[in-house]
């Protein structure tokens, strides 16, 4: 309840920043995505973990104008890039199924992006199994209509849900992220190194592409390219950070 009246305040104030974590093409090297992440810098308890505080506002509702707020900030700090010559990468944000699963969000994703002039394909939203458990078909139904607006759509987590494989080939989406539990032990334990190949491989014969996260060592991220992965995501290449880091981290590698 403390939280939660804290989040309130939170949300009024606009005690929220977006941190931006690079991700890598394999082939080229280049910066070609940026993931959104939420933080809240609490004014006495310093930074409060998503983790933490996205459940409680699922449940009291506040996750829509947070997410509002986060649509709105991404779409606008991506569209500033493109204008200061740094085209190319996309902003990827993560959708909660709460928020997902309202009668207008995709309304809302087109006046998202009407507002700020942004290219659709510039917008990638990262949702999760879990949107597919109270109503699959008319989530899958969703994913279409997105896909019309030309939006891209990864699957965060993958393979940590209950969801069955056969949802994946009916599902409109361009891209799969291995779940960094996988990429942690890879190098150490044959059944996740086993089970990533296995995704991969799935992955590409349905045309997907795939991105891993959590990559945080060069063997990792060696083993993942021999492996044909596409995308890497991690400590390895870089930190999640504040946009205005993140504009010099993007000018010297550009
Ligand atoms: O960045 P970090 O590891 O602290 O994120 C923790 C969790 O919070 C992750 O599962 C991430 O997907 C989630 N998260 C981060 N930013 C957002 C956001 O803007 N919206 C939602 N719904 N979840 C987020
Ligand atoms: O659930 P989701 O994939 O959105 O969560 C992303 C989270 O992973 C973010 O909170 C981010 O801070 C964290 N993260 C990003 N790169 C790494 C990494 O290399 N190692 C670890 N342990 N966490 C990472
Ligand atoms: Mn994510
Ligand atoms: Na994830």
């Amino acid at each position: 309840v403390v939280l939660r009246n804290e989040l309130q305040k939170a949300i009024e104030n606009q005690d929220f920043t977006l941190y931006y974590q690079p991700q890598v093409d394999g082939r080229s090297g280049r910066v070609v995505g940026l993931e959104a992440l939420l933080r809240w810098e609490h004014p006495s308890r310093g930074f409060i973990s998503p983790a933490l505080f996205v459940p409680i506002a699922e449940d009291t509702g506040q996750i829509i104008p947070l997410s509002q707020w986060v649509l709105d900030t991404a779409c606008r700090q991506i569209k500033e890039l493109c204008e200061q010559g740094m085209t190319g990468p996309s902003v990827a944000v993560n959708i909660s199924p709460v928020h997902f699963q309202r009668s207008n969000f995709v309304a809302g994703i087109s006046a998202m992006l009407s507002k700020h002039g942004l290219d659709a394909e510039l917008l990638e939203l990262e949702i999760t199994e879990t949107v597919l458990l109270n109503n699959a078909e008319r989530a899958i139904d969703t994913l279409h209509q997105l896909k019309r607006l030309g939006v891209k759509i990864a699957i965060d987590d993958f393979g940590t849900g209950f969801s069955s494989l056969n949802y994946l080939k009916r599902l409109p989406i361009d891209k799969v992220k291995i779940d960094r539990t996988f990429v942690q032990e890879i190098i150490s334990d044959l059944h996740d190194a086993a089970i990533t190949q296995g995704i991969i491989s799935m992955a590409h014969h349905l045309r997907l592409k795939v991105i891993a996260e959590g990559v945080e060592t060069e063997p990792q991220f060696a083993f993942l390219k021999k492996s044909h992965c596409d995308e890497f995501q991690g400590y390895y290449f870089a930190k999640p950070m504040p946009f205005a880091e993140l504009q010099d981290f993007l000018r010297a590698r550009m």
